[in-house]
């Protein structure tokens, strides 16, 4: 028996994703928020060596503060928010784009609803998609006014073969068609083959490495041509993301942030091998972090695998 899914909310995650409204408390989510804005305004700006966040094919951000950045807390800020010559054409608190990537180990409120969580445990075990899974790469996503940077169409599962990314999306704000929400196409992880991953390059920096041939590629490019849906959500909304679904966020071109906290949940080894070559990799400091306390031994959900 589900702890706390009902059966048609686990079917629902493997046609794409399951929006859980209210699933954070309004005192949880608005310390999180609180805590995330006392984050941004307590770094030092002096010592920050810029490095921005965007997600482009071509542009992808790689500088060693990136690259060193899964077993800490670091700031990336807005394309929009640095001059040419690297100083902030706004104050701090609206430049920041997001928050990374080791939230769910290092700080305690965030710890709590990510590893210390009942309820996140009892999704996970309801789910049953990971014998034992791991949480990595947590992140708050600030979306700034006028200027908070698209997240183009993408997937998430890069990270194991085979893949088994869950993303775990919170809402801290309200989320409008406006200020950036996710949008998603149905059905997409069936018919859009992961197509490339995000490594380390050899020559430094990050990239996008093809993993399937050119005809496969121009079948998903094809496959991903239908109608988004977009999910406006509410303050304390948890939306459950399929890893191999599609799904974006715009711009934000209101006057609002739009902040929200998203982490993954991966299978550990050896029942998934994790890419050797993904930019994010465990530290001797910092392995990954278990969810469970003991394995799930449920059989792992079908509709999932
Ligand atoms: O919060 C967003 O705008 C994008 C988040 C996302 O796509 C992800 O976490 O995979």
């Amino acid at each position: 028996m589900p702890e706390l899914l009902t059966q048609d909310q686990i079917d629902q995650i493997s046609s794409s994703y399951l929006l859980l409204p209210g699933f954070l408390s309004t005192e949880e989510t608005a310390k999180l928020l609180q805590r995330s804005k006392q984050l941004i305004s307590e770094f030092p700006l002096e010592t920050h060596p810029r490095t921005k966040f965007t997600t482009g094919d071509d542009n992808h951000v790689g500088d060693d503060y990136f690259l060193t950045s899964g077993d800490k807390i670091r700031f990336f800020l807005e394309e929009d928010a640095v001059d040419k010559d690297g100083r902030l054409n706004r104050e701090k608190e609206k430049a920041v784009n997001k928050i990374g990537h080791a939230l769910h180990e290092l700080d305690p409120l965030f710890r709590k609803v990510t590893l210390e969580n009942p309820k996140v445990q009892a999704v996970a075990c309801d789910i049953a998609m990971h014998v034992d899974p791991v949480a990595l790469q947590s992140m708050v996503i600030c979306k700034q006014p006028e200027i908070g940077g698209e997240v183009g169409e993408h997937n998430d599962s890069y990270y194991t073969d085979p893949p088994s990314a869950l993303g775990f999306w919170f809402a801290l704000e309200q989320c409008t068609p406006l200020n950036g929400a996710l949008s998603f196409l149905p059905g997409s992880h069936l018919t859009t083959p992961i197509t490339k991953r995000f490594i380390r390059l050899p020559e430094g920096g990050t990239g996008f490495e093809k993993i399937v041939p050119p005809e496969v590629e121009a079948q998903a490019a094809e496959s991903s041509k239908g109608k988004y849906i977009l999910e406006a959500c509410s303050p304390g909304d948890l939306v459950l993301i399929h890893g191999s679904v599609l799904h974006k966020s715009e711009r934000n071109t209101s006057s609002h942030t739009r902040f929200a906290y998203t982490f993954h949940m991966i299978e550990s080894p050896p029942r998934a091998l994790y890419d050797a070559k993904n930019w994010l990799q465990p530290t001797p400091s910092m392995p990954f972090s278990h969810v469970l306390n003991e394995p799930n031994l449920k059989l792992i959900n079908p509709a999932l695998a």
